[in-house]
């Protein structure tokens, strides 16, 4: 795992690739390895930011290592053999180019069983509301990473309210600036810190929903 961390900051991408093929091999599973790999990694690559040993080149750097990481360990993750156990919408929000923490919220997901749509980045409140209903989505997840970005967030969720759509879905916010009080501030139903809790909040939340719906 020290390995994966140093070359994740070093932004070596193929021997990041290929450090991750071996952990497979030795029988290390997907989450451990974004656990105590990947997560640890960008974590040192905040503090080096935060603290100026790293500058934006080599964050940029480090951030399309970590992407090499996630895109091999989603294919793991996507080897999910039951039925889906429901839909869902993700995306970072307009304006925001971050897009990290939200891959590994989309990779945690798909873990737990849930058929993932991601838009990927930038995504305008619109697209949100439209995909959410064309997939016909139970939940939809926004990122933000930017205090500027946030107020998108309630944008969204205002569309779905005008739309008279807002009860069919749960809304699920996360990312750095995010917190508890800002989520049910401007009426989201879940937020959580990190990918892991957000994906077993998310499976939780959606099978009471169904239990109320039933009752
Ligand atoms: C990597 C990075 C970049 C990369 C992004 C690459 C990429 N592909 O994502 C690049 C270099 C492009 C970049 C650009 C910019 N960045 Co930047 N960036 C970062 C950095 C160093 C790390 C972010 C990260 O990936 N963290 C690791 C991931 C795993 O963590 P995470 O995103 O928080 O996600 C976790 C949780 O938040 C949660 N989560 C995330 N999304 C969701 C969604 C849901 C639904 C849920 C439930 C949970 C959840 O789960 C994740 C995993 O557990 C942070 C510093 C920091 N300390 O965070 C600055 C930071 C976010 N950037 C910042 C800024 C200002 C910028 C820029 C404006 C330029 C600049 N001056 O640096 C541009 C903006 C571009 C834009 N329009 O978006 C500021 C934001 C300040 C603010 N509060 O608004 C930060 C905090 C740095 C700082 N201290 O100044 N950045």
């Amino acid at each position: 795992m020290e390995r994966i961390i140093a070359a994740i900051e070093a932004g070596k991408r193929k021997q990041v690739k290929w450090l991750i093929e071996q952990a497979l091999l030795e029988g290390h599973d997907a989450k451990e390895i974004v656990d105590l790999g990947l997560l640890p990694a960008m974590e040192s690559v905040s503090r080096k930011y935060h603290s100026a040993q790293f500058y934006v080149p080599e964050v940029i750097l480090a951030s399309h290592a970590m992407t090499v990481g996630t895109t091999i360990l989603s294919d793991q993750m996507e080897e999910w053999s039951g039925d889906p156990i429901g839909r869902v919408v993700i995306g970072t929000v307009k304006g925001d180019l971050h897009n990290i923490g939200k891959n590994l919220v989309a990779m945690m997901l798909r873990g737990v069983g849930f058929t993932v749509y991601d838009l990927g980045y930038d995504v305008d409140a619109d697209v949100f509301v439209e995909k959410a209903g064309e997939l016909e989505a139970d939940i939809i997840c926004m990122s933000a990473m930017l205090t500027t970005t946030m107020p998108e967030m309630r944008k969204v969720i205002g569309r779905l309210v005008n739309l008279r759509v807002r009860e069919r879905y749960i809304v699920m916010v996360g990312g750095a600036p995010v917190t508890e009080v800002f989520a049910k501030r401007i009426g989201a139903d879940l937020y959580t810190r990190d990918a892991g809790m957000a994906a077993l909040a998310a499976k939780e939340t959606l099978q009471k929903r169904r239990q109320e719906l039933c009752r």
